[in-house]
């Protein structure tokens, strides 16, 4: 099936580590530190690819990683640098955060090319690290841990037009009669599973992009069958052509088409809803005037036809009525905004700069606990425990790394004592 949405992990490159090494030379016994500086980790990007127009690839391949970076090395050698990572996908993708919900790109527009994840700065070596006093440091920085993320992604293409109606009412044959897309045609529903772009060109520059998606069916918008999927890709679109088998073909009946497809747009969203639309009669070539009823175009027209939501008569089979409808299109597109619907990115990847550090919980004696290690010291040394809000870091911090859950397990109750380097706390939820 089309994919128009998958999740996938991705990471960036980690910094390589800074190179801790001395000078040899001859007749020296140990020369002046010479350790290198680590490379940089890889980017992810991600950058749109023209012509690709679904998700399906990132089914097969969930994780995604840019190349670490390498060590430094001897003889102040600069570390190798990770590869960037570029991840391709179809215009109209949005990014999201998994596990917040957020945006963090939305893959249209301006957008072409968006750095989502940085790789971690390389160290630098213990050439940096001499000094009067310390003439043979044997440290090094170590690189900087790489950035992961779960992300959604989530395909919303982007059209002026969108088509929609039930299956088998002719959108792919108006598309293909009037646009450069070539959706397959056929006289069973479900023969569009990937929506199709096309280019309606009136030539000089002018035009406007339409968009074919899947039929939609009954119950659609309660996830019944394939069409919810699908609805969401006109979300984006400025005008909506909704086809209807005037015809009647196969028993349909247009009247109950065009009320079905019209509560399933309400249902699925009160904003596709009010989005501008054309009711396009298609198939009049086969339409029949049955001896002694009344004709259903004017049916349709007393009951549907308004200023905003105007009739047209075509046929996607003798092109009849197309071009009017056309040109139709293009004075209403005019008189709209240019710009499509963009969401604005809302996310921050958040950089735990110790997150790499170890700790430790141990529980000491009844009702006692130690929590201690590079982690906690260096939360300490930048945390002011007597303001209010270096406080209330505090216990966050306590939370996100872990350390509460920690305790817990270890079995502390409320009014326990927690020490952490000559701090003690009572521990309260
Ligand atoms: N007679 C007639 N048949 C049409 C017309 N438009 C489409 N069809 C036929 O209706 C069937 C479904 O068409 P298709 O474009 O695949 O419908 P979609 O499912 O809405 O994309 C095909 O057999 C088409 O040849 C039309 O204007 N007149
Ligand atoms: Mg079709």
């Amino acid at each position: 099936m089309f994919a128009d949405h998958a999740t996938i992990f991705i990471r960036s490159g980690k910094g390589g580590d800074g190179h801790v090494s001395f000078r040899r030379e001859l007749f020296v016994a140990a020369g002046g530190p010479d350790g290198g500086d680590g490379g940089k980790g890889g980017d992810v990007i991600f950058q749109v690819e023209s012509g690709m127009n679904t998700l399906g690839d990132f089914r097969h391949k969930r994780k995604y990683s840019a190349g670490d970076g390498e060590e430094g090395g001897k003889r102040k050698m600069h570390g190798k640098s990770g590869e960037d990572l570029v991840i391709r996908v179809p215009e109209g993708t949005i990014i999201r955060d998994k596990a917040s919900g957020k945006v963090i790109a939305d893959m249209s527009g301006e957008n072409r090319r968006v750095t989502v994840l940085t790789g971690g700065k390389g160290g630098v070596g213990n050439m940096h690290f001499a000094t009067s006093t310390m003439q043979v440091p044997k440290y090094a920085k170590p690189g900087q841990p790489a950035k992961e993320l779960t992300v959604d992604l989530e395909l919303k293409v982007i059209a002026d037009v969108g088509l929609v109606g039930f299956p088998s009412v002719g959108k792919s044959s108006l598309i293909t009669a009037c646009s450069n897309a070539r959706p397959e045609i056929a006289a069973y529903p479900f023969t569009t599973l990937t929506p199709v772009l096309g280019v309606v060109d009136f030539g000089d520059g002018q035009g406007f992009v339409m968009a074919d998606i899947p039929g939609v069916i009954e119950g659609a918008s309660e996830g019944i069958g394939l069409g919810i999927d699908f609805l969401r890709h006109v979300e984006r679109c400025k005008l909506l052509l909704h086809v209807v088998d005037v015809a009647g073909t196969d028993g349909r009946d247009p009247m109950d088409d065009i009320r079905v497809i019209d509560t399933e747009l309400q249902k699925f969203s009160e904003e596709l809803a009010k989005k501008p639309q054309i009711l396009v009669l298609n198939k009049i070539d086969s339409l029949q005037a049955e001896e002694g009823e009344e004709d259903p175009v004017e049916k349709i027209r007393k009951a549907y036809e308004t200023d905003e939501r105007p009739v047209f008569l075509i046929s996607a089979v003798t092109h009849e009525g197309i071009r009017e409808l056309l040109q139709y299109v293009m004075k209403r597109l005019s008189e709209m905004p240019r710009e499509i619907t963009t969401y604005p990115a809302e996310f921050e990847y958040e950089y735990d700069k110790g997150a790499d550090l170890p700790f430790t919980v141990e529980k000491t004696a009844e009702g006692e606990f130690k929590v201690e290690g590079p982690r906690i010291e260096k939360m300490l040394g930048y945390t002011n425990l007597d303001s209010e809000k270096g406080f209330q870091f505090f216990q966050q911090f306590i939370v996100k790394s872990g350390i509460q859950k920690q305790l817990e397990d270890l079995g502390i109750e409320e009014g326990d004592t927690v020490r952490m380097y000559g701090h003690s706390f009572e521990f309260y939820r």
